[in-house]
């Protein structure tokens, strides 16, 4: 049985559990993304797997000694997540690693961060998985702003532009939360922020992801790169009247640490990815996928 999102509130950082000084651990091990968000800096999840790529992130089976010695290093750890540096789903690696880590660690909570596109698809898998809480970043509900951010998708092996991918890709997500939503696993929406794209459009996402089945919300500000990297961030007062917004249609997380994909430790208090990786993602500053 999946933990509630009660029980999420208590145990859970990015669920209200920040409180009780609950930790994590992101396990790198998906490779490769299978949508262009225009803001992604695609250094190491570029779709194609160029040499190198792979050899970056973690194999699902070096998992069970990671996951020892940081808990060893840092007892507060009460999450284990996997949020990319790609799509969880685009490849079985993130699958693969949470069928270990209910074996090996059946006391950790599994969280799984994705972009939607292959959710509903994948739904039973991530049912049957256990996964306790699912992340999707919905950056839109209108497939017209959603192009704004989204170049194109990969799906079944096909590239598919714009608006017809962005169509595609809005109807899997919410067809996804639904089916997992209603299966009992407590969904988290993120949302890029980008003032000028989707800044008057969080109500209705907000509104429209709850209805789907998701409990709780989170607005990322833009980091500017890639295609939006002459586009304004928003200011903490764009962040706060956009969570004001949401908060009237669904609970909003305030205390996100924009993590990596290979964070470790309390977000926010303590950092133990060096000691943990040595730092063997080679990405700059990310946006999150948590
Ligand atoms: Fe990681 Fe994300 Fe799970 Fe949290 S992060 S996969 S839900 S365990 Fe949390 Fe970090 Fe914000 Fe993410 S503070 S970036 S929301
Ligand atoms: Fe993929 Fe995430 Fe980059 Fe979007 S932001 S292209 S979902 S890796």
């Amino acid at each position: 049985m999946s933990n509630t999102y009660k029980d999420l509130q208590n145990s859970h950082p990015c669920f209200g559990g920040h409180k009780n000084n609950a930790g994590r651990i992101h396990l790198p091990v998906s490779p490769g993304c299978n949508i262009a968000c225009r803001f992604c800096d695609r250094t190491i999840n570029d779709v194609e797997e160029r040499p190198g790529v792979t050899s970056k992130v973690l194999k699902p089976e070096e998992c069970e000694d990671i996951l020892t010695k940081a808990l060893d290093i840092c007892p507060d750890i009460r999450v284990a997540g996997i949020a990319g540096p790609g799509d969880t789903l685009a490849t079985d690696n993130a699958i693969n690693t949470f069928r270990i880590i209910k074996e090996k660690f059946p006391n950790l909570i599994k969280c799984m961060s994705t972009n939607g596109l292959l959710l509903s698809e994948r739904a039973e898998d991530v049912i049957d998985i256990g996964i306790d809480s699912l992340t999707v970043t919905v950056n839109a509900v209108d497939p017209v702003i959603e192009e704004k951010l989204n170049a194109y998708i990969i799906y079944h092996g096909e590239k598919i532009d714009g608006i017809e991918g962005a169509k595609i890709l809005i109807k899997n997500q919410l067809e996804g939360i639904r089916k997992v939503a209603s299966a009992g696993i407590t969904v988290k929406v993120n949302t890029v922020l980008v003032p000028e794209i989707n800044g008057d459009h969080i109500e209705e996402i907000a509104k429209t992801v709850k209805e789907a089945g998701a409990s709780i919300y989170n607005i990322i500000p833009l980091i500017p790169q890639h295609e939006l990297k002459d586009v304004k961030a928003p200011v903490c007062a764009d962040i706060d009247a956009a969570r004001t917004k949401a908060s009237k249609y669904i609970d909003v997380f305030r205390h996100c640490q924009h993590c990596r994909a290979d964070a470790v430790g309390v977000p926010g208090k303590s950092e133990f990815g060096d000691q943990i990786y040595q730092r063997r993602l080679n990405v700059k500053e990310t946006f999150s996928h948590g």
